[in-house]
């Protein structure tokens, strides 16, 4: 059962889709709050958690020991998010260690689940805090400054229940063409065609499967959106049409600041319609990102945001299928008003200059500390179709409504084909439009994991086509470390090799011994038939495609607690490897399972296990998984791209002569109605 509540009057930001009615929270005079509408024997949100406007809005309740919290999608730490606590706030930080608060997403999704079972949403889409045992080990308080919200109250018979009932209430995630599911490299610094050509013929020439390059800022004129520079990639229809030859996709990216420059389109159309975000004086807010100065279209506006998805047909039309929506949370380097306060500053330091103490030196080290300020957020406003609101009121919904943009845009200049699309910024029914790449991770192993626990939590709030830059996108990457990254991403559906400008370089054929590598992107291609498969379901069904074990085992103990382990759609057990120089790993088995151990692409072993606990050896080139009982696993024959896949002959792995089958999806990956245009086919053994 869903209730919404509401307190105030909400901005409406479309992440729920069902129609329910709200129940109103009023508030008396001397502060109780109560919700008259609601029928007493029904479970109430106020009797469940103790709320107050008083200061802002706060819901507090008592947490059992026997209660895990689940949920934030995309956020830091585990896959149980007791223990800390969690600020909403959609953040361009490239450092996620394990103190940070915030990262790219808002996702406002959590369950707890033990001693009580329920799920709550809070639709808000400002700021807001979920202290989950930090301030005090058996309380969880979630806070926000303001008071009008819709709190949605979803209670039913466990974990999947509810994640099933959210999922309904926020409507279908987002469904990608098949090809989104081959292998994607990319690199910031693809500066020129010849490089891009270059990464083809490293995995061509190789035989190393690729699906898709990802191109960066690099391709763009001055980093102008929508520009191709014509010096550097000088015909980029005829280019596309060559790497479509290979069996190629290209994917640019798009950013959110639109570069000031007289007599740039997009520019002088933007201010021309006051398409972009004010200052409260009525002048375009400014700030400094990639291009230098820009201006940030006002996504949040019906009209901008039509406007603003039309450019993605100039790509379009030059052969491109894909797109990833960046520094949409918005990034802000600096703010014309936030630099001329640091050069200030430098300038009242300027006595201390020939021998600064260390306030001194401190203070000059702060002074540029500029980026993605709150006073900034709070410089600039939207035009919500005719309400005037300050960004800050609203900031989560910039990413989120940026790749609206395109992704209705996209219906309208290709009505019957699914595009690609993802977005590094996102809140809560973004999922509708697009995928999210979980930002700027390092090649550290603490990452990898950091990349197993958060992808059941993106599958709860429906962000089904995610997944990490693989092999880390700061620092230098270790030819192990990417191997292990990419036996696991080999799970995930977006499957991205990312890395940074100035980082060794992380293209497979950069280490010796490429058969490893091959392998391991030949399995990807051979598990493809049944990873979408399972995404259909999860899609279509309102499912997890990443299950923790604790949803499934909620009475076993150690299935509770285990986080290095994940299921994925209905037959498989993951257990990746997570840790350097280990050839190895513990792993808990609920129940008895076939453990299949890929030596190859083409070679396994096939282990019965019981139930309990193992240790398995896995060497580096190698891809652990369990198979459930009662459950199969097809594997397509290998092949280089998805263009090859060839879906008439299936190596079909479980036990025999038991009856077992699969259901498997079949369709031509691009049209737009799965429901319509798919075919359900059942594997049998
Ligand atoms: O300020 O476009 O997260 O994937 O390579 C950095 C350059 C801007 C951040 C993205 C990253 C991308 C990079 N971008």
């Amino acid at each position: 059962m869903i209730q919404k509540y509401r307190f105030g009057t909400p901005i409406e930001t479309e992440a729920a889709v069902l129609d329910i009615t709200s129940i109103p929270v009023e508030r008396s005079a001397d502060g109780i709050l109560s919700a008259p509408d609601i029928v007493n024997d029904e479970a109430c949100l106020l009797t469940l958690a103790s709320v107050s406007l008083d200061k802002g809005f706060s819901l507090t309740l008592t947490l059992d020991d026997r209660d895990a919290v689940y949920g934030l999608g995309e956020a830091n730490r585990g896959i149980n998010k007791r223990g800390h606590l969690y600020i909403s706030h959609c953040n361009d930080d490239p450092n996620h260690t394990e103190e940070k608060v915030s990262l790219y997403g808002a996702h406002n999704f959590i369950m707890v689940i033990g001693a009580k079972c329920f799920g709550l949403f809070f639709d808000y889409p400002s700021d807001i805090c979920f202290d989950i045992g930090y301030t005090r080990q058996d309380t969880l308080t979630v806070r926000a400054d303001g008071t009008e919200l819709y709190v949605y109250l979803i209670t039913g018979d466990g974990a999947l229940d509810i994640v099933r009932q959210f999922r309904w209430l926020i409507g279908r995630s987002y469904i990608p063409p098949l090809w989104a599911f081959g292998y994607i490299q990319s690199r910031w610094g693809y500066k020129n065609e010849n490089d891009i050509r270059r990464v083809a013929a490293g995995y061509r020439s190789n035989h190393l499967p690729l699906d898709s390059i990802s191109m960066d800022i690099d391709y763009m004129e001055d980093y102008k959106d929508f520009t191709v520079d014509q010096e550097r990639f000088p015909d980029l229809s005829a280019l596309s049409a060559e790497m479509k030859e290979q069996g190629l996709h290209f994917i640019p990216i798009i950013d959110a600041g639109v570069k000031i420059e007289p007599g740039y389109d997009v520019y002088e159309e933007g201010v021309k319609n006051n398409y972009f975000c004010k200052r409260a004086d009525g002048t375009d807010f400014v700030a400094g990102v990639w291009p230098g100065k820009t201006h940030f279209p006002d996504m949040l506006n019906t009209k901008a945001r039509r406007w603003f998805g039309n450019y993605y047909k100039r790509l379009i039309d030059q052969g491109i299928e894909g797109f990833w929506n960046d520094m949409n949370e918005p990034a802000i380097f600096y703010s014309e008003e936030g630099l001329a306060e640091a050069f200030r500053r430098m300038e009242e330091l300027r006595e201390q200059k020939e021998n600064p103490d260390l306030n001194a030196f401190g203070a000059m080290c702060d002074a540029f500390c500029i980026s993605n300020l709150q006073e900034d957020y709070e410089r600039f406003y939207h035009n919500m179709d005719g309400k005037k609101i300050r960004h800050d009121k609203v900031h989560n919904l910039y990413g989120y409504n940026m790749t609206r943009a395109a992704s209705e845009s996209f219906d309208e200049i290709c009505p019957d084909r699914r595009l690609l699309l993802f977005s590094r910024s996102s809140y809560i029914g973004m999922h509708r439009y697009g995928g999210i790449w979980t930002g700027d991770n390092h090649s550290w192993w603490s990452h990898l994991l950091l990349n197993v626990k958060m992808m059941p939590s993106l599958s709860m709030c429906g962000f089904l086509y995610s997944g990490a830059d693989l092999g880390g996108f700061g620092s230098n990457t270790t030819r192990d470390l990417l191997l292990r990254w990419l036996a696991f991403g080999i799970f995930t559906p977006l499957m991205r090799n990312h890395s940074a400008l100035g980082t060794r370089e992380q293209e497979c054929y950069q280490f010796e011994g490429l058969e490893d590598f091959r392998n391991i992107l030949r399995l990807r291609y051979r598990l493809i038939p049944y990873l979408y498969s399972e995404y259909m379901k999860a899609a279509l069904n309102d499912e997890l495609l990443f299950t923790p074990l604790a949803f499934v085992w909620p009475q076993d103990a150690v299935a509770r607690e285990t986080e290095d382990q994940l299921l994925l759609g209905e037959g498989l057990m993951l257990t990746p490897v997570c840790q350097q120089n280990a050839t190895g790993r513990h792993v808990y088995l609920p129940e008895d399972m076939l453990f299949l151990l890929f030596t190859s692409s083409e070679e396994y072993t096939v282990t019965p296990m019981s139930a309990g606990h193992h240790y398995i050896s896995c060497g580096l080139a190698e891809v652990p998984v369990f198979l459930r009982p009662g459950h199969l696993l097809p594997l397509a024959p290998s092949c280089e791209c998805t263009a090859q896949l060839d879906y008439s002959s299936f190596e079909v792995l479980g036990e025999a002569g038991k009856g077992l089958t699969y259901s498997m999806y079949t369709d031509d990956g691009y049209t737009k109605h799965p429901e319509r245009d798919g075919r359900w086919i059942t594997i049998t053994k």
